[in-house]
């Protein structure tokens, strides 16, 4: 009797600037999917629960400095430290959807001057996203939006060359989603059969890595 092995998930990532709406999109997937019988699990970068994410919260609201540097290999180690789990859980079947990846590592650090390839060569060899949403913004809405400007990098300059070391990286598993004066349900409308199709696409694919 031959017993056929058991999909794998995808890694699905949301990108874009502070206060997108990244968030609120990625638990509404993720619940979308288990409704439509998906294994699914929520996750976001950084992870403030661990050793090094506390470290990086301090940073982020501002208790904390340190080195451009070192912040840099400290968000590249809070991914380094998940990637067991994350295999796990995706060749067991589990579509992980995920608030912040690789990308933003490099579109911050790279937005204060650090070199690009500098920053992209830690994240080499991390698990390569099935898909990346990137959700856009017009830079008034953004700054108009709750809860902006509290924490470190919420200001509009800086903000707008994260937009643009995004726009350079850029891949061919990429979508852009204009998130401009679309209401939380009709932008999930929107992302859920693009979520739903790589899903299925990533079902009988290997998982790849990252090779900046
Ligand atoms: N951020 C996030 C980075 O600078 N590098 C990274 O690798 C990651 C994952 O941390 F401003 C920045 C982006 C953002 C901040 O993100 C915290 P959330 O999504 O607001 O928690």
């Amino acid at each position: 009797m031959s017993v056929k092995k058991a999909c794998r998930g995808a890694l699905i990532v949301l990108e874009g600037c502070d206060r997108v709406g990244k968030t609120t999109q990625a638990k509404l997937l993720v619940e979308s999917l288990k409704n439509n019988g998906k294994p699914a699990q929520l996750m976001n970068f950084p992870d403030r629960t661990t050793a090094i994410g506390k470290m990086l919260d301090q940073y982020l609201k501002q208790s904390q400095e340190l080195d451009d540097h070192a912040v840099h290999l400290l968000f590249s180690a809070n991914r380094w430290e998940c990637v067991s789990s994350m295999e796990k859980l995706l060749q067991e079947g589990t579509t992980l959807v995920v608030d912040r990846y690789s990308d933003s590592g490099i579109a911050f650090s790279a937005a204060k001057g650090l070199p690009v390839s500098w920053c992209a060569a830690s994240d080499s060899g991390l698990p390569r996203p099935d898909l990346v949403l990137f959700l856009t913004l017009g830079g008034t809405e953004l700054s108009s939006r709750g809860g902006y400007g509290q924490e470190r990098y919420e200001e509009d300059s800086f903000q707008q060359r994260v937009m643009r070391n995004y726009n350079e990286l850029k891949r061919d598993y990429w979508n852009v989603v204009n998130a401009d004066e679309k209401s939380v349900e009709q932008l999930h409308s929107e992302l859920l059969p693009l979520v739903t199709s790589a899903v299925a696409a990533a079902e009988d694919k290997p998982l790849l890595t990252l090779d900046w």
